[in-house]
């Protein structure tokens, strides 16, 4: 099976794609709305919701700053069918939060919460995945504003849109609710090997109600 679209990029590794995908030459800015301005004596991150201990978590800039920095190379598929091989992304993995801010027991899903309201949902199981990183950097270099800076979340095995930019906090949830764009006609997993673009294609137990 041939990918004729990576092959024209010069240097581009001849890695599997999810179905429907091509790779896209340098990185797009892909969102919803104007690009935030940082200003980091307003910024905190927010664990809230049904949190193990029943209270709210928070980190400043420079608090958050100092938590333990890992690394995950990951791509990143847009539901509009480009995709991005190989990226570092640095930052704080989603494991750590869990171990710093335990949800209660209950707990089923999370809501991650941005800038402007933005939000999506994940399964529990997807966002205690070893590899969903709240990232600060990318390629070694920190973020830019467009892409998310000061901090994104990057989930490499669903689509992009699973990964909120300029994300403010997490919000454990004991039922799922859908998020920005899971509201808005796409899946609610959103796996993109599974090609789980939109709503419609959802089976019984994907998701609430729409
Ligand atoms: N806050 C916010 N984050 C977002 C979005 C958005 O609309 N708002 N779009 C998502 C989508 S659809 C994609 S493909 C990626 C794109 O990330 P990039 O612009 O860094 O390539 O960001 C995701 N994160
Ligand atoms: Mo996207």
């Amino acid at each position: 099976m041939g990918q004729p679209d990576s092959r024209e990029i010069p240097g581009a590794e001849q890695l599997e794609l999810p179905p429907g995908q091509r790779l896209q030459k340098g990185w797009p800015v892909t969102h919803y709305g104007p690009v935030p301005k940082f200003k980091p004596d307003r910024w905190e991150f927010r664990v809230f919701g049904a949190t193990a201990d029943g209270e709210k978590h928070c980190w400043n800039h420079e608090e958050f700053a100092a938590l333990p920095f890992d690394s995950v190379v990951a791509d990143l598929h847009c539901v509009t069918k480009f995709s991005m091989q190989g990226a570092e992304w640095g930052g704080v993995l989603a494991r750590e939060i869990l171990a710093l801010a335990p949800p209660a027991p209950q707990v089923t899903h999370v809501m991650v919460w941005a800038e402007y309201g933005f939000s999506s949902n994940l399964r529990l199981a997807d966002f205690a995945s070893d590899r969903t990183v709240f990232a600060t950097h990318m390629g070694g270099e920190p973020l830019t504003a467009e892409h998310g800076f000061p901090l994104r979340l990057v989930v490499p095995h669903l689509y992009a849109w699973k990964g909120p930019k300029w994300v403010r906090g997490v919000e454990y949830m004991t039922a799922d609710r859908r998020g920005f764009w899971e509201e808005r006609g796409y899946h609610n997993i959103g796996d993109p090997w599974r090609e789980q673009r939109y709503s419609y294609q959802e089976g019984p137990g994907d998701g609430p109600e729409l």
